[in-house]
């Protein structure tokens, strides 16, 4: 059981504490045996994939790749603890609401479909067939199609997601808004305009032949630790690695690699960054754009690839030659000669990956900080050759994937026409609802029914009490879940849960064992196939669930839907049909190691309007807050014990959190300014257009961050973000990026 405790973290990331708190976390579940081995077939090329992030697998025959992040997830998944419906006849909705999310998450997995019955407010029992139908009916009862919602959380497969966006599109609908809406939604609308893909161009092998490697914004030691082993192995070889974060993240300082026994035996360990910029919160664009300048005035640029690929670049020149320094520094919160040295190393490698995260992509210049960082590559030519070119890191294992099937609510002219020409439908064409704009769908009465296919919306989503609004007044919400949650909680006039197999888990249907197909962020395409038993036998599989439901819905298809699912095949001959790229799908995910998306970039190619990768200018706008406000710059992020909205412990380790959840880490000369010490409680408002936003008795917690800037977890600080704070284009909701105000709380203790 974790302590209460805040000590700061002097050992390297990974090591014994990481196969320590692995164990735990198989023991607190209960599975030390069959956990252990069903861990053995993760990310193997005849095991499931790993449901944590999307990182991709380096070898798929090598012995399994140790992650204690995966551990947790797939212990998660595989726990031998059950919610039953005695665990729903004794407590009431009204009660479960007022547990935190950690019990919520450690009660087990569902077992059983469930309705809310309004009279005695708890969920009760109720056959598939009937969940159907009910569901049937309340699509049925709606004026129009655009009335229903469509959300995706990452982890769904392929196969499941190429049905789930057709069904909704035969239905009537492209209202398919996704976890990606959150995440990164920015990267792939600045990218497509700039390169014609909005995916990543690099492969691991990359990472093999880079020269340097610039991380923004992201936290690979907690939210993808297999990235570390990639680090560890540049860094040794010498190449520089390169971090602009305004936390110092400890997985971005020293690793000691829980794989590699010398590590181990002797306690040696690696230093992971070479250089390490504190930049302002939301400083990336200022900053990146004084690597640019730096790069104009003094270093070396790739001309001939800029001549030969590039449109843009005359005017991308005059605008940053006309950018001043003095603004580049106040906006970045870095010096010149910081910005000066970054830029050195980046003009004397000739092979850059540039990769990024959440710290990048959940601001309101999203676009054009990642444009600007594209902008960077293009400059030396760093796309389409070994060792460089752009990295997003994807979340969720298969978010990537479920866009390239189609889950998007601004779909492509040619994937509906291809859509419907294979399934003999017209879909619809206009664009539907992103997550943003579904909240307020639901809240201005024009969306009645809200279906999940799996996450936790009500937990995720920003502006929580306004969003619970928005739930409560829908006719009917539906979740697809594995496991309890708030979603489950906050509900409309009628709501299911309807609980489905997980990854790890064997899924037979007519025609056997299917296996189903995810793709990494590096575009990687393969299998995963379960080999546990299921939690319960009246768990569905995600692609059943949506056929049966299709076939209660949809009285005039004509796609065969119990046909499609029986073997699972035959939906990836139907996907090959749709999606270019997946010719003979079946036969070429069957290559253990699956297959590689083609991606023009690589090959030079960038299929934008002039057929060439675009420059785009991006003014520096006045600072959101000057020096002299009194407001905090606030982020949200990921404790080293959660996976998203699903809490697994109370520690972040790598911070040197133990037992708390309501933190919020702020320097020492902030502390002195305010005449405060660590260890008080504060109340944390967001200062917004429309109002106040509160949370309250947070505990504040000195660390190494910059003056004027804020940190604490998600989604404990979500009712903090306004609805429509969100980024210029890509409405990705702005929780990176909160003024806040901090004051004296009332509250006496912190909540654990
Ligand atoms: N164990 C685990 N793994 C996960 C997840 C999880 O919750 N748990 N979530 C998955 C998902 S869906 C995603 S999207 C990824 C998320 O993985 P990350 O992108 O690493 O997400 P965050 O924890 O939100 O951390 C973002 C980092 O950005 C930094 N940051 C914040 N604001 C700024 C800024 O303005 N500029 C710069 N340069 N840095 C900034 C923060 O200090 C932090 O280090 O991880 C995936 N993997
Ligand atoms: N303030 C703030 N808010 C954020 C973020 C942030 O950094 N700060 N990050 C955003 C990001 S990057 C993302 S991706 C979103 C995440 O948003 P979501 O994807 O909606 O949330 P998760 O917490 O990943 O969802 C967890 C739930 O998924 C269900 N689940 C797990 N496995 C499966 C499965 O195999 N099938 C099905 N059907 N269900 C399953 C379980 O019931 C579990 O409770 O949150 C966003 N919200
Ligand atoms: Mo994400």
């Amino acid at each position: 059981m974790s302590d209460h405790s805040i000590k700061p973290y002097g050992k390297p990331a990974g090591g014994w504490d990481s196969l320590k708190r692995s164990w735990q976390a198989l023991r607190d579940e209960g599975i030390v045996t069959r956990g252990a081995k069903a861990l053995l077939r993760t990310n193997q090329s005849e095991g499931f994939d790993c449901p944590g992030c999307a990182w991709p697998d380096r070898n798929p025959n090598s012995t399994f790749e140790f992650c204690e992040n995966g551990v947790k997830a797939v212990a998660a998944e595989a726990t031998s603890k059950r919610v039953t419906h005695d665990f729903f006849f004794v407590h009431t909705v009204s009660e479960l609401a007022r547990q935190d999310d950690l019990w919520l998450e450690a009660q087990g997995r569902l077992t059983e479909p469930m309705r809310y019955e309004p009279s005695t407010d708890r969920y009760v029992p109720v056959s598939w067939d009937d969940a159907f139908e009910l569901i049937a009916e309340r699509l049925k009862a709606i004026d129009h199609p655009d009335q229903a919602l469509f959300y995706t959380s990452g982890r769904t497969s392929n196969e499941a997601a190429f049905l789930y966006q057709l069904f909704v599109r035969e239905f009537g609908t492209n209202n398919l808004p996704d976890c990606s809406n959150m995440c990164h939604e920015a990267s792939g609308v600045a990218m497509t305009e700039q390169i014609g893909s909005g995916k990543g161009s690099v492969l691991l092998e990359d990472f093999e032949q880079a020269e340097a490697i610039f991380i923004f914004g992201q936290n690979p030691g907690t939210n993808h630790p297999r990235m570390l082993g990639e680090l560890r192995s540049a860094a040794k070889r010498g190449c520089r690695i390169v971090v602009f974060n305004p936390l110092r993240e400890r997985g971005l300082e020293r690793f000691a690699n829980p794989q590699s026994p010398k590590d181990m035996l002797t306690g040696s360990s690696t230093p992971i960054a070479s250089n390490y910029y504190q930049l302002k919160i939301g400083g990336d664009l200022a900053a990146v754009k004084g690597i640019a300048k730096a790069i104009i005035e003094k270093g070396d640029l790739d001309q001939d690839f800029i001549d030969r690929y590039t449109h843009g670049f005359e005017s991308l020149l005059a605008d940053i030659q006309a950018e001043s320094w003095e603004v580049i520094v106040e906006q970045s919160g870095l010096t010149k000669n910081e910005i000066e040295e970054a830029a050195g190393i980046y003009n004397a490698s000739k092979a850059t990956i540039f990769c990024w995260g959440m710290g990048i992509t959940q601001h309101q210049r999203s676009v054009s900080t990642i444009q600007m960082l594209m902008n960077c590559l293009l400059l030396k030519g760093n796309i389409g050759k070994p060792g460089a070119g752009p990295c997003p890191v994807r979340g969720h294992s298969n978010v990537q994937g479920d866009r390239t099937m189609g889950i998007y609510e601004k779909p492509a002219a040619e994937f509906l026409d291809r859509l419907g020409a294979e399934f003999n439908f017209e879909p619809p064409r206009a664009h539907g609802y992103d997550v943003v704009a579904s909240i307020e769908a639901m809240l201005a009465g024009k969306a009645k029914v809200f279906f999940a296919m799996g996450g936790n919306f009500a937990a995720a989503t920003p502006d929580t009490h306004r969003t619970a609004r928005a739930l409560r007044q829908c006719d009917l919400t539906v979740h697809v879940s594995t496991k309890l949650n708030r979603s489950h909680l906050v509900h409309g006039k009628q709501a299911l849960i309807l609980p489905c197999l997980g990854r790890s888990e064997k899924d037979i249907q007519s025609a056997g064992n299917q296996a189903v197909s995810v793709e990494d962020s590096m575009s990687m395409v393969h299998l995963s196939s379960g080999m546990k038993n299921p939690a319960s036998p009246d768990l569905l599989s995600e692609p059943a669930i949506i056929a049966r439901l299709a076939v209660a819905a949809l009285p005039d298809t004509k796609t065969p839907w119990l046909d499609l699912i029986a073997n699972y095949d035959r939906i990836r001959e139907r996907i090959a049909a749709v999606i270019p790229g997946f010719e003979n799908f079946n036969q070429r995910v069957r290559v253990p190691g699956g297959f590689h998306l083609y991606h023009p970039a690589r090959q030079r190619e960038f299929p934008t309007h002039l057929m060439r990768a675009n420059f785009y200018v991006h003014a520096l706008a006045d600072a959101a807050l000057g020096p002299e406000s009194e407001l905090f710059n606030l982020m949200t992020v990921r404790s080293h014990d959660q996976y998203n909205t699903t809490i697994y412990g109370l520690d972040d380790r790598y911070r040197g959190v133990h037992g708390y959840r309501r933190v919020c880490f702020i320097c020492r000369s902030d502390l002195e300014k305010l005449g405060w010490e660590a260890g008080m409680l504060v109340d944390i408002t967001s200062v917004w257009h429309d109002g106040d936003r509160s949370v309250q008795g947070f505990m504040l917690v000195e660390y190494d961050i910059p003056q004027g800037c804020l940190a604490s977890y998600f989604p404990e600080t979500n009712p903090l973000v306004p609805l429509d704070s969100f980024g210029e284009r890509s409405g990705t909701p702005t929780s990176k990026s909160i003024p806040v105000r901090l004051s004296r709380s009332s509250a006496t203790t912190i909540a654990s």
